[in-house]
């Protein structure tokens, strides 16, 4: 039985300069294969190119709560919403055939890699959005019972762990392109795999944010959704999740309410930039 050296990679986020520039540090690695953990798409505007990469690397891929998403929309909902103007932006940007493509994927898949069993799922098996932590020994006990399988990937929280327990591993890998550290880098995860031995390396990958401003800033997508594209942007250069933390503020306004999101969008985004002291780029 020949190593196997597996490469995990979660939350891209529509960032292709991010995922060309990780699978570029992979080439030196010799990979033999790839999981993709969901989210890969949204927050950004290379979502195409991102789908049709992944599905020319691999079959391990599952879906995000973002492409369940994606395939759950009724067509109308987005529209002339403001809130909603980046989920429809890569709506909008998704062929027929990509669209049929992520029809085709589960919420989890289990693989078997030189007799090891691999859980791949986003939230959870059970649920895109579960946030599984570090230390979600109940939820950990109830993947054994049901699932029996030696490792667990997860991703969702864009918050890294490795966690022995069990004699199982439970492993999230981050994110490519929305770090929540206060660190501006990238993670993600190569497994290797023998017969005896499971070996696991969490990678960083720390990008140049002046190339990432620049990607964003040229793209008709930072037009389009101005206020997303600068919360991803400081988000990727402060690794502070600021996307979550606004709509966190905008909802104290808004209470939940789509039209009153919708009308507040504009104003709260700029007293939320000014509160913290960011510039609208
Ligand atoms: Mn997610």
């Amino acid at each position: 039985m020949s190593n196997k050296k597996i490469a995990i990679l979660t939350d891209i986020h529509g960032n292709l300069l991010l995922l060309n520039a990780v699978l570029e540090e992979l080439k030196k690695e010799n990979i033999d294969d790839y999981i993709f953990c969901g989210d890969s798409i949204t927050d950004g505007f290379d979502n195409e190119k991102i789908l049709n990469k992944i599905k020319s690397l691999t079959s391990n891929v599952i879906l995000g709560n973002r492409e369940k998403s994606i395939l759950e929309y009724d067509n109308k909902s987005w529209q002339n919403k403001k809130q909603w103007k980046s989920m429809l932006y890569t709506y909008n940007s998704l062929s027929k055939e990509n669209l049929d493509y992520l029809k085709t994927l589960n919420i989890y898949k289990i693989i078997t890699i030189n007799n090891v069993k691999i859980c791949i799922s986003h939230g959870s098996p059970y649920n895109v959005r579960d946030l599984v932590c570090f230390n979600s020994y109940e939820i950990f006990d109830k993947l054994i019972a049901d699932f029996n399988c030696d490792i667990y990937l997860f991703g969702h929280t864009h918050k890294e762990y490795m966690t022995k327990y069990k004699d199982k591993l439970f492993i999230n890998t981050g994110t490519l392109s929305l770090p929540t550290n206060n660190k501006a880098v990238s993670t993600y995860g190569i497994l290797t795999i023998d017969e005896k031995d499971i070996k696991y390396t969490l990678k960083e990958y720390k990008y140049d944010f002046k190339k990432i401003k620049e990607y964003y800033c040229n793209s008709d997508y930072h037009k389009i959704c101005n206020e997303w594209c600068n919360l991803i942007l400081y988000t990727l250069k402060y690794g502070i999740d600021y996307s979550n933390i606004f709509i966190e503020f905008l909802n104290k306004y808004c209470n939940n309410d789509e039209e009153k999101k919708n009308q507040l969008w504009e104003e709260t985004f700029k007293e939320f930039m000014q509160k913290n002291n960011l510039e609208i780029l």
